[in-house]
């Protein structure tokens, strides 16, 4: 096969600064002697990232799970949370270790995001909040979600793992909903390694975070809840800033890309591009394609085990459904018949490989595959 990898390629490839860079600023830490509970690099990287997202208040922490668990507790929230069943488990699992109920809604086809118009049918006495996740860099309908909130008195938290930087009608997608979780896994377009933030207004929030993520302590001796440790370290903080200075350039490259798949896969039957980024700046997060069985001829899994033969290695973000895990088959709306959306394009998506260091030629070579398969196909489904 003239068009097979030799190296193998990956949904997507860590953000790293140079060695060099990261060595200076591994040794600033070293100096100081200061590892961890808020330090100089936890200090700047959390006054550079108030500046670059245009945020008033923002929380940084070891992970984005524990982020979104600690944002969740700091509402004191009870009973029913409405979210969604297409989205990575930490979401509902942040809702699990607050004792919280998911409530699970269908999504919208286009956007993959919690349908809105389906949340208000599903609100009980018992519902505290709007958990919704803006899945794939796809913002959710903020502006109706917020309608709702406002007329039942629920919070809105959004876990915004996939939209770091992104903006929506000209302003800071963060500023929508009374809570955004970000995560900078090393997976993520900005990463401190492992990490996350929560970004938010209320200021009294900030310091019940503080605590919330310190064990409770408010002073040496004195401990006023029950806290636990999610403090991001200074290690992480120092890659976060490093990492920092890549981000935009990156996000150019994956521009490039982006069109570039979309130029050579608009024209294949039964695939579509999902990413639609109705928003004016996208966070770039990831790639992600819907094959059609029936127009494309072959389906999701097919595609994503062909694609490994050429040493390309898809992923089927994200598959299973949340609302299948065994714990929650009992609920009453995690059964399949009401999530008739979610329960077809859980069988259809695919992230593509996405990461600047990719390059163009290799995802032109990667259509090109996709191309040539769907020929191939066609060729084969003719003679038979
Ligand atoms: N909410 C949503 C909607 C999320 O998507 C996530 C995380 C969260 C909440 C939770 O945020 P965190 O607590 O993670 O901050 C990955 C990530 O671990 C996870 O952060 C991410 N979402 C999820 C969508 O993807 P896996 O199990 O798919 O990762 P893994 O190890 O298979 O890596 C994916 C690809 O990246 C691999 O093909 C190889 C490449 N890679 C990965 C790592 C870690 C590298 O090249 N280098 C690396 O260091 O979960």
């Amino acid at each position: 096969m003239d068009n097979y990898f030799d190296e193998p390629i990956l949904i997507t490839r860590p953000l790293f600064p140079t060695k060099q860079n990261m060595a200076r600023k591994i040794s600033e830490v070293w100096d100081s002697k200061w590892l961890t509970n808020n330090g100089t690099q936890h200090q700047e990287l959390e006054k550079q990232l108030k500046d670059y997202l245009n945020v008033d208040q923002l929380s940084l922490f070891s992970n984005g799970t524990l982020a979104l668990l600690l944002g969740l507790k700091a509402f004191n929230l009870t009973g029913e949370v409405i979210t969604t069943p297409f989205t990575f488990p930490a979401t509902v699992q942040a809702l699990d270790w607050n004792g919280l109920t998911p409530v699970f809604c269908d999504i919208n086809p286009q956007t993959l995001t919690i349908d809105a118009t389906k949340i208000e049918a599903l609100i009980t006495e018992n519902t505290s909040a709007i958990l919704a996740v803006h899945v794939f860099g796809n913002p959710c309908d903020v502006e109706e979600i917020q309608a709702i909130a406002d007329r039942h008195q629920l919070k809105v938290i959004y876990d915004g793992a996939h939209v770091f930087g992104a903006k929506l009608n000209g302003q800071p997608i963060s500023n929508y909903g009374d809570m955004t979780m970000f995560s900078f896994h090393a997976t993520k377009l900005f990463n401190t390694i492992e990490g996350g933030a929560l970004a938010f207004k209320d200021e009294a929030i900030a310091r019940k975070l503080d605590l919330l993520k310190n064990f409770g302590l408010a002073n040496p001796e004195e401990v006023v809840l029950s806290g636990i440790n999610a403090k991001m370290n200074e290690v992480q903080a120092a890659m976060g800033l490093e990492v920092l200075k890549l981000v935009d350039e990156e996000r150019g490259k994956r521009h490039n890309l982006k069109k570039t798949y979309e130029r050579h896969l608009a024209h294949l039957p039964g695939i579509r591009v999902l990413t639609t980024l109705v928003n004016d700046s996208s966070s770039y997060q990831y790639f992600v394609i819907e094959i059609d069985e029936k127009m494309y001829g072959k389906s999701r899994d097919w595609l994503h085990d062909e694609l490994k033969k050429y040493n390309v290695f898809t992923r089927k973000y994200f598959y299973p459904l949340c609302s299948d895990f065994e714990w929650y088959k009992h609920l009453e709306s995690a059964q399949g018949e009401k999530l008739p959306q979610a329960q077809k394009s859980v069988g259809q998506v695919l992230a593509m490989p996405f990461y600047g260091e990719l390059g163009v030629e290799s995802v032109m070579k990667i259509c090109g595959i996709i191309e040539e398969l769907h020929v191939n196909h066609n060729r084969l489904s003719n003679v038979i």
